[in-house]
């Protein structure tokens, strides 16, 4: 690891930490498993069970695999698996040291491990946090991606799976044969009824597997899939985070956490195999996570998806410097009163205004400064999920949302821009696990209607339902035109006329 001059972190204890800093030290045994080592699973999972145990005991201690960097669990491993999660606000900072790893590794050269630990008795729960892209949905069945190279792969090598869905059924399998006790697979992802469609994957792939009837019935019986709504805001580490902890603590962090404070968990208490007191430390258990999970899937995630692609075209690095621009603010509002709040029903417990106001303040964190590249990567596998069912319900009663399409067409102007049309640094630094094919559709023409026509028809991001939508796709199209040509600004303008 990069080697430094000051201290690490086993120079840090109670008594010399500074006042403002949290150290969560315990050292529970392993009871979670947890797939998905980034920054969210850091600052969040991570969080509650380090004071759930550190308050209420209990052998809750996590260990991590990344799928397939290694950066951050070597990170980890030489700094004691300790790191900082740094609070940015613009009135406060603060730092707390989550102790509750037990260890952290990564690449598919450790996934044999990975299975083992699953497989043993005192693993209860299994967690995720891979993205929506690391579910490998397929758009057009709506089910798991079968030709997706590492399911084909993974059916192949029990032994060596490199996909979520193919590692949780290998290390199900191993736990059926051994012994059979429950456990809990917790989904922490940004998907409608993640726990629901985190099961539907699994027997999907389950029943790809020759003779799987004992592997199926085992799950069937003792393993559960609770729905969860997760929400904290966590940009990528950035080296202006690592002089941030320095500053303040003395000690060199190689991978600390960048967050805002606002955090919220919703959980339905379906656990098979007990879990941590989440619930005394601020999670909430609900019968009614779906309408948590429209109200954050919508409002949030959606409207962000907005920001993102507006604000990297109109030349903004960070979301606040987008949610700040007035005719963005504009379009921010509209969509979430007019297109996105009539499709779901609030949670009873919240007010539409009071977690709106919320998001706003939220989105002007300008020290944390979330950047516009960060929430527009991989929109190929965040936008189906946010505004598909949204549009459906619009074409109900013959409307088009014209934010929503014109997000769709900031997006497909910011990843695969048409010959002459240059998108901006912040657009060229989005990811997309598309972004191949979509720039290969690109450059097939110069028309945007013809390009827009392709993407909806061809290239499975999208599904057959809201690709039949011919309105919604030839409004997508009409605003590529104008971004193109008249520029964002001018086309948000126009969604705002027709709004
Ligand atoms: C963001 C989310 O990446 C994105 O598109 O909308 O990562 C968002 O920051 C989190 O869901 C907040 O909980």
């Amino acid at each position: 690891m990069a080697s430094t001059s000051s201290p690490q972190y086993p120079a840090l204890n109670k008594s010399t930490a500074p006042e403002s800093v949290m150290l969560l030290k315990s050292t529970p045994r392993t009871g979670i498993v947890h797939i998905g080592l980034g920054n969210f699973h850091r600052a969040h999972l991570a969080f509650y069970t380090a004071i759930a145990v550190r308050d209420f005991g209990g052998d809750w201690g996590i260990y991590s695999y990344s799928l397939r960097s290694t950066v951050i669990a070597d990170a980890m491993t030489s700094q004691d698996l300790l790191y900082c999660i740094a609070t940015i606000s613009p009135t406060s900072e603060a730092i707390v040291i989550p102790g509750i790893h037990t260890a952290a590794i990564g690449g598919p050269d450790h996934v044999g491990q990975v299975l083992a630990e699953i497989a043993k008795d005192s693993t209860k729960i299994i967690s995720l946090t891979v993205t929506e892209a690391g579910y490998l949905i397929s758009q057009s069945t709506n089910g798991l991606n079968m030709q997706a190279p590492e399911i084909i792969h993974d059916l192949e090598h029990p032994e060596s799976p490199r996909s979520a869905i193919g590692i949780i059924v290998r290390g199900l399998e191993l736990r059926a044969a051994d012994h059979g006790l429950p456990v809990t697979v917790l989904s922490c992802d940004n998907l409608s009824g993640n726990g629901d469609r985190t099961k539907q994957l699994v027997f999907e792939f389950i029943d790809s597997l020759p003779d799987s009837t004992r592997l199926r019935t085992y799950v069937n019986e003792h393993v559960t899939f609770p729905n969860s709504m997760v929400d904290r805001i966590v940009p990528g580490t950035e080296n202006r985070h690592i002089d941030m902890v320095e500053s303040r603590l003395g000690i060199h962090d190689n991978s600390p956490v960048p967050a805002e404070e606002f955090t919220m968990w919703v959980i339905e208490d379906r656990f098979a195999a007990g879990r941590p007191a989440w619930e005394k430390v601020g999670a909430i258990f609900s019968d009614d996570v779906a309408a948590y999970e429209l109200m954050k899937l919508r409002l949030l995630n959606g409207t962000h998806s907005l920001l993102s692609y507006l604000g990297a075209l109109a030349g903004q690095e960070t979301i606040p410097g987008a949610r700040f621009q007035p005719y963005i603010e504009d379009a921010v509002r509209t969509i979430l009163y007019k297109e996105f709040l009539p499709t779901f029903a609030m949670p009873a417990a919240l007010t539409a205004d009071g977690y709106i106001n919320q998001l706003f303040d939220r989105w002007s964190n300008t020290v944390l400064g979330d950047r516009t590249s960060r929430v527009g990567s991989d929109g190929s596998t965040k936008l189906p999920q946010r505004i598909t069912e949204p549009v459906i319900f619009h074409a109900q009663s013959g409307n088009t949302p014209q934010f929503i399409a014109l997000t769709v067409a900031a997006w497909l102007a910011c990843i695969a821009p048409l010959k002459g049309f240059y998108p901006g640094a912040d657009a060229d630094a989005m990811k997309d696990p598309a972004k191949s094919h979509l720039v290969q559709l690109a450059g097939l023409t110069t028309d945007p209607a013809v390009f827009v026509q392709s993407v909806f028809a061809t290239a499975q991001i999208f599904s057959p339902e809201l690709g039949a939508l011919t309105n919604f796709v030839e409004c997508v199209a009409g605003y590529l035109q104008q971004i193109i040509y008249e520029g964002i600004e001018k086309a948000a303008l126009t969604a705002k006329s027709r709004s």
